[in-house]
């Protein structure tokens, strides 16, 4: 029998599903494999492309405000279809603040099933790390429990960069820990509509 170090990899349908991602753009060295790894595998597992919706914003610890506020602009919108709001303009995104690595793209209609929050924090010499790790895990453990929604945890808390590299796969023979955020995405989405 083969022993993996992460999930046992299962296979999924996810052509009926829609999955958001949120990033951060701190550290995008490492931030561009891991949404490329997240994307493929939700590619690979079916996803369409325009049920991907990819959103950014500056750092890690804006990521639970903005899963909260995308999964609600998602919600609002399928309740008034047709209103012309998006859930991208509740955001409050723009193309301003888009940046090249990442394929930001127009919301279209329908609640997602998983939203997934990546981001990349290393540690520095002061107190920053501790505080944005702790707070933002709690914080996105409590947007899933409140809003029901799988919320796949994508943020790396390292100590070196060179550890963040070798959890986006740029270390030979490293692992892309983004392919396993794509397929948890899969996984808890349809559980998530199993279980509704
Ligand atoms: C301020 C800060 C620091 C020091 N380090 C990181 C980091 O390693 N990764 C990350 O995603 N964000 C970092 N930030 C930015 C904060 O997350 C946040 O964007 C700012 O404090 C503004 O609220």
């Amino acid at each position: 029998m083969v022993h993996h170090k992460g999930p046992a990899p299962q296979q999924h349908d996810g052509s009926g599903l829609r999955i958001g991602i949120i990033h951060a753009r701190w550290n995008d060295a490492i931030i561009e494999p891991l949404l490329e790894g997240t994307k493929a595998k939700l590619l690979e597992s079916g996803v369409k492309e325009s049920n991907i919706v990819v959103q950014t914003v500056p750092g890690s610890w804006e990521l639970p405000i903005a899963v909260q506020r995308l999964y609600s602009a998602s919600q609002v919108q399928s309740s008034s279809a047709g209103s012309g709001t998006s859930a991208g303009d509740l955001l409050g995104s723009s193309t301003t603040d888009l940046t090249s690595l990442s394929t930001d793209n127009a919301v279209s209609t329908g609640p997602f099933d998983a939203i997934i929050a990546i981001g990349v924090l290393i540690k520095g010499e002061t107190m920053h790390f501790e505080y944005i790790s702790d707070s933002v895990s709690q914080g996105l453990m409590r947007v899933s429990l409140d809003t029901g929604i799988p919320v796949i945890f994508g943020v790396l808390t390292v100590l070196t960069e060179d550890q963040a590299k070798a959890r986006a796969g740029l270390i030979p023979g490293s692992h892309n820990h983004g392919e396993d955020w794509g397929l948890a995405a899969v996984e808890m989405g349809l559980k998530r509509k199993s279980w509704a």
